[in-house]
Parts: structure tokens; C-alpha cells; sequence
């Protein structure tokens, strides 16, 4: 008797649990992926042949070690550090660090799965990676920041290359850090390559890096809405996150002649009916990135609300732009969003939405670009950072954000491919498929290894 789709599916997670015990993240992740490839398989039986969704759901291996550091007072400090290889099957391993106080494996795990089905969907030759540490950031000196960066990588450096693994940044982890961490590969190998992305533009960073996240993830939507004969321009939009891919989320909506209306950390959100213009996002880029201090300051200075330990969800828009974190929008939130008007949602940041509200998505029908798909620019840019360096050039600012805008429009166009169901474009299955065929094929042709 055969066994149908949703056996299957039990089966696998079953078998998925035992083996990632108490790995609630990575497990969401994995779910999220199998819902779409366990039928597609069903009708290519080769990727159930060669296990293909048994073998990509297990890192190719993982780096932990501690990092030993001394703070401004002397005392010596100690953090766990990592790195998860997850799969090169179509490139280096490729994917950021990040730098949070609750950082655990679990997460590590759930976003070097995706980020190979991600960096799979750019087009680019990049497999997945994922690492960084549970240091906190917050509140530490230029001089700690700098130290516990060359600790990390005093470590890291054995195992990364830039034909190897070419890490990057993500949360806690920008610029700055990128900076001081390239400094200390350089010492300890004496080499001068393109081991990590994100680099300062004077020692062979990209143009349109910072700003690629944000940037991909509004060319997502507008294409989503083009192809409905909408665009961007008059619309609402709400932004969670007042980090890197937030900012150049509300830059994007303003230069598109949307109006984003809140931002947000992790003590609660501002709402600014007039929207947040050039002016204030300049101020929002000095508080966040120079002086980092907390979001709450502008609504001080701009005189609008301040919502305490509150997510901007309740917010009435016609878009959503999920930019601070991972499960950060329940079912309840997704479902007040589509009450609200909301039409489409595009995720700047990692599995912002539960699978709860995910499911409230698929059944109300909204345009929904899952984050693999809608936050993918930033390592596509990433990818033209490693290509820029190879060939010892650089390209122009103008010339990047154009390659940046047709990856976007690509992903959107196999998102379309791969998940249309009738008149409905089903984004997520969309881009679960087309992130896998192109890992799983290069699996199969390398054989079992
Ligand atoms: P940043 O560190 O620059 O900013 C993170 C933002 O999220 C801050 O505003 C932070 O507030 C907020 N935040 C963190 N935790 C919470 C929480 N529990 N509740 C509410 N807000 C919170 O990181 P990025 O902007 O780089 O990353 C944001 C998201 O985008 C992450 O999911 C990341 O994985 C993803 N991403 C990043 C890419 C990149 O290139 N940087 C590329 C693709 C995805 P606070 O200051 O209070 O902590
Ligand atoms: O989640 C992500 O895609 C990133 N943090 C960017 C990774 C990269 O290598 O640029």
C-alpha cells in the first residue's frame, strides 16, 4: 500500500526528532521545508533514492570551541564559539556570524540550513555555513569588542579560507567586527584574501553590501506586487528591527515613495504616522550604529509614541517587513495583520513568522516571501563581494544594486515557477523547491560522499 504524503512527513520528522533532541528552532526550519519536499520528491524518486532530505538535514560537520578573553577590568572572560559547515555541495561554505547573548546551537542549526537553501536560490556558487558566539555586544567598550573579535578569530581561522569558508555578518556582528576579525585572519595567516564579506570598501569590500539585505528584501516585494500590476509607491509599511536590514528596509521603502512607520528593538517599537524619512533614519543610523543607544530615543526626539516590550504588529499597513528576528511574529500577530489590511509580507530577518502564523499566511492567501527567498540579496551581495575579489576589481555602486535588483527579480521569478497552485503563487513552496533542486542535483551528481 503506498504510503501517503503526510506519512511520510510524520516519518520524517519523527526521525529528524530523535536525532536533534530539544532543537526546537532547527526543527521549525526543517518542517518548514519538508511540508513542500516530501511530495516533490514523491515525484522525482531519484532525490528519495540518493536520501537527499535525510543527508541535507544533517550539517556536514560543526566547529565548537571556547574563546577566551580579558574584559577592561582585567577579568578573564570565557564564550563558546561556532561555526556549522553546513553543505558545500554547490560552493564554500558560505553564511554570517552572529554575535548574541542567547545564542545556542539550535539556532546556529536552523539558520545554516537555510542559508544553504538560500544562498542556493541567489544563483551564486555559495553552500551554507552559519556561526558566532554568545557574546553579548551590548554595553561593551570599542577595545572589548575588538579584543573578544580577535580571540574568535585566533580560533576560527583554521577552519575557514576563501575557498573553504567565507563567513560574514548577521546579528551583533557588522562592519566593525567584520573589520577587526579580517584584521586578525590577516595576522595569523599573512595572507591577504577574501575570507570574509562585509569587508570595508578600502580593503576589499563591496559597494551596496550594508544596504543589500534591505535593499533585496523591498525589490522582493515590489516585484511581488508588480506582478499583481501594483508597486510600493503609496504604500504603508511596517518594519520590525532598527538593525542593519532594518534601516535599509526603511531606506528602500522611502526611495520607492512607500512610508514605513515603525521601528523597533528589543525594548519595544516607535509608531510615526508621518513616516520615517531620510532625516530620521540618519538619526536612526547614528543612535543604532555610533552612539547604540535604544530605539525609545526617537520617539524623545521626534515626539511619537513609544510602545514598551511591544511588536509593531497591531499597526495598521498594507505591508510587513518582519527585519529584527526569529520567531517574532506568533499566529495570533499574523492573523491581527491580515485583519489590519495587510496584504503582503517580506522577511528581512531569519523564520521571523511561527508556523503558526505561517499557516494563518497560507490560508488568508497574502503575498508572503519567506526569508530565504526575501532577505537573500544580502549574501548575493556577499557573492559579488567574493567574485570582485577574485578578479582584484571592484564594481560601482550603481552597477552593483542593478546585479542586486535582477537576483531579486530572479528568486521572485522561481519563487513563481516552482509555486504556483492555480491563480495563487505559493512563495514559500516556491522557494523551498527551487533552493533545493539545485543543491540536491549537485549531491546526486557528486555521488555519496
Ligand atoms: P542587527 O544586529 O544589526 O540588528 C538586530 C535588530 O533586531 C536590532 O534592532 C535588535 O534590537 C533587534 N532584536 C534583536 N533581538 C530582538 C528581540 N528578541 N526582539 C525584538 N527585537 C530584537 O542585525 P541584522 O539587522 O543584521 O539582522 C536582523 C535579522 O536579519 C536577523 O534575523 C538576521 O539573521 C537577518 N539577516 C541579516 C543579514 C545581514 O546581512 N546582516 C542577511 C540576511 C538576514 P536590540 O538592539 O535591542 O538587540
Ligand atoms: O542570513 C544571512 O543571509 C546573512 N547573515 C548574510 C550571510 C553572508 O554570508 O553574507
Amino acid at each position: 500500500m503506498e504510503i501517503s504524503a503526510k506519512q511520510r512527513l510524520d516519518d520524517f520528522m519523527s526521525g529528524f526528532g530523535r536525532r536533534n533532541p530539544g532543537q526546537p528552532e532547527f526543527h521549525q526550519s526543517v518542517y518548514e521545508v519538508a511540508v513542500d519536499i516530501i511530495p516533490f520528491i514523491r515525484e522525482n524518486p531519484i532525490y528519495g533514492d540518493h536520501q537527499i532530505l535525510e543527508r541535507l538535514t544533517e550539517p556536514d560537520q560543526i566547529i565548537i570551541f571556547r574563546v577566551n578573553w580579558e574584559d577592561d577590568h582585567g577579568h578573564f572572560r570565557a564564550n563558546r564559539g561556532y561555526r556549522i559547515q553546513h553543505n558545500n555541495a554547490i560552493g564554500p561554505y558560505k553564511g554570517g556570524l552572529r554575535f548574541h547573548r542567547d545564542l545556542t546551537l539550535d539556532t546556529l542549526k536552523f539558520l545554516a540550513f537555510e542559508q544553504t537553501l538560500k544562498n542556493s536560490l541567489t544563483g551564486l556558487p555559495m553552500g551554507g555555513a552559519k556561526g558566532g558566539a554568545d557574546f553579548n555586544p551590548k554595553g561593551k567598550s570599542e577595545q572589548e569588542v575588538m579584543r573578544f573579535c580577535q580571540r574568535f578569530m585566533s580560533v576560527l581561522w583554521h577552519h575557514i579560507g576563501p575557498f573553504t569558508d567565507v563567513p560574514a555578518g548577521d546579528m551583533g556582528v557588522g562592519a566593525r567586527e567584520i573589520s577587526y576579525m579580517f584584521g586578525q585572519y590577516k595576522h595569523m595567516t599573512r595572507e591577504f584574501t577574501g575570507v570574509l564579506t562585509g569587508k570595508g570598501l578600502s580593503f576589499g569590500g563591496s559597494q551596496i553590501r550594508a544596504e543589500a539585505t534591505g535593499y533585496g528584501c523591498v525589490f522582493m516585494m515590489e516585484n511581488m506586487l508588480n506582478r499583481k500590476g501594483d508597486g510600493l509607491k503609496g504604500k504603508t509599511a511596517i518594519v520590525s528591527g532598527s538593525g542593519n536590514v532594518a534601516q535599509h528596509t526603511v531606506e528602500k521603502i522611502y526611495q520607492m515613495g512607500g512610508k514605513a512607520v515603525t521601528m523597533s528593538d528589543s525594548s519595544g517599537f516607535i509608531f510615526d504616522p508621518d513616516g520615517i524619512d531620510t532625516e530620521k533614519l540618519a538619526f536612526v543610523k547614528q543612535l543604532k550604529n555610533v552612539t547604540r543607544g535604544r530605539i525609545h530615543e526617537y520617539a524623545d526626539k521626534y515626539g511619537v509614541e513609544f510602545y514598551k516590550d511591544q511588536r509593531p504588529w497591531g499597526v495598521s499597513c498594507d505591508l510587513a517587513f518582519p527585519c529584527a528576528t526569529q520567531n517574532e511574529i506568533s499566529g495570533d500577530d499574523a492573523g491581527m495583520l491580515i485583519r489590519n489590511g495587510c496584504i503582503a509580507v517580506a522577511e528581512g530577518a531569519n523564520m521571523p513568522t511561527m508556523q503558526a502564523g505561517v499557516d494563518v499566511y497560507d490560508e488568508a492567501k497574502i503575498m508572503y516571501a519567506p526569508s530565504k527567498a526575501a532577505n537573500a540579496g544580502g549574501v548575493a551581495v556577499s557573492g559579488l563581494e567574493m567574485t570582485q575579489n577574485s578578479m582584484r576589481l571592484s564594481w560601482s555602486e550603481d552597477d552593483i544594486e542593478k546585479r542586486l535588483y535582477r537576483i531579486m527579480k530572479n528568486i521572485h521569478d522561481k519563487c513563481v515557477k516552482y509555486g504556483t497552485e492555480g491563480g495563487y503563487i505559493n512563495y514559500r513552496k516556491g522557494a523551498n523547491i527551487a533552493g533545493f533542486v539545485k543543491v540536491a542535483d549537485a549531491m546526486v551528481a557528486c555521488g555519496n560522499i
